[in-house]
């Protein structure tokens, strides 16, 4: 007799993601890849700039001998790398679901469609075997935390899934010291890229020393597979300074930066809703310098993930 037990695996397995026809070639012959979010593409920026990114940091990846994989889930599929028609409707859908770690599983359940954020991003590139991630900034702890609890799943995830992310420092709209506050009691490498300083995404300089400095791909990789090794689990978060040309002055933002918080605040805008909102703020105050810089930082990250992954394949043969 067969017990009622015996057809309940003892593992579940793991969901496997639909890949695209180039992620799928490029994981056939161990090519590197680079997985991509897709919150900045729905909550981040404006359409049309929002494609056009989206397209440009895809092409940016291949230019350097890597392959992108957007992540996104649509009508309930789990998608690592998209066809451009589908980055093109996810571009311009309206009220798509912004996921992180705890929207994923019932978005995907009920047939929904949404964009991943860099902590789900993170999970859907690790299901995919794809170990290196490029964004613009991370989320992290917003400036009164204290008091509101907001504390992005972001820097939890870094804790937990071994992907290394490149991005351009957190945002300034965020309280950068207790956000490297948390990283650190989280055990989260944070690696400033080429300088001493962390960035501080449309800035340089954040004015704080970053806990790390490493100058090249290979050293950067070469940190991620010791992680493994060590069996310590997580990632690492690699801080890429904007470049100078598109950078805007720390002290340019601030009174901007300011006055985004304070209407945040006074129209009682929280969670979810607090980044997208200080983003597009910020988007008008600075008559579009700020999507200009967005945009720079973002490229310029696909580069340099797109020299990590190649450097952990080339390690991997
Ligand atoms: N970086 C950008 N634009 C964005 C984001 C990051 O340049 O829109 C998104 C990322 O998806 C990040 C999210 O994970 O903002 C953080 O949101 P929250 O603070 O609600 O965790
Ligand atoms: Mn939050």
């Amino acid at each position: 007799m067969t017990s009622t037990t015996a057809n309940t695996p003892a593992i579940t397995p793991r969901l496997a993601p639909r890949l695209s026809g180039e992620v799928a070639r490029a994981r056939a012959r161990g090519q590197p890849l680079v997985a991509l979010e897709s919150t900045i593409i729905t909550h981040g920026m404006p359409w049309p700039q929002n494609l056009e990114t989206a397209r440009r940091v895809e092409r940016e990846v291949r230019a350097r001998g890597a392959v992108p994989a957007t992540v996104a889930v649509l009508e309930g599929a789990l998608h690592v790398g998209l066809e451009d028609e589908q980055l093109e409707q996810l571009a311009q859908a309206r009220d798509v679901a912004k996921l992180s770690r705890a929207d994923l599983a019932a978005c995907i359940a009920r047939g929904g469609t949404g964009a991943t954020t860099v902590a789900a991003t993170m999970i859907c590139a690790h299901l995919a075997g794809i170990e290196v991630f490029a964004t613009g900034g991370i989320g992290g702890v917003h400036r009164g935390a204290e008091l509101s609890f907001d504390i992005s799943a972001d820097l939890r995830e870094l804790a937990l899934t071994p992907v290394t992310v490149v991005a351009a420092g957190a945002k300034a709209i965020l309280d950068l010291p207790k956000t490297l506050e948390v990283l650190e009691t989280l055990g989260v490498p944070v690696v400033a890229h080429g300088q001493d300083a962390l960035p501080a995404f449309w800035s340089r300089d954040s004015g704080l020393a970053a806990p790390l400095r490493m100058d090249s791909a290979a050293e950067i990789a070469a940190a991620h597979r010791m992680r493994a090794r060590l069996g310590l689990g997580g990632g690492q978060l690699v801080a890429n300074p904007i470049p100078p040309e598109a950078e805007i002055p720390a002290a340019d933002l601030a009174p901007l930066i300011d006055q985004a918080i304070a209407e945040a605040e006074t129209r009682a805008i929280s969670a979810k809703s607090l980044t997208p909102f200080l983003l597009q703020r910020i988007f008008e105050l600075t008559d579009g310098r700020s999507l200009e810089a967005n945009i720079a930082l973002v490229l310029n990250n696909a580069r340099l993930a797109a020299d990590i992954a190649s450097r952990l394949a080339a390690a991997a043969g």
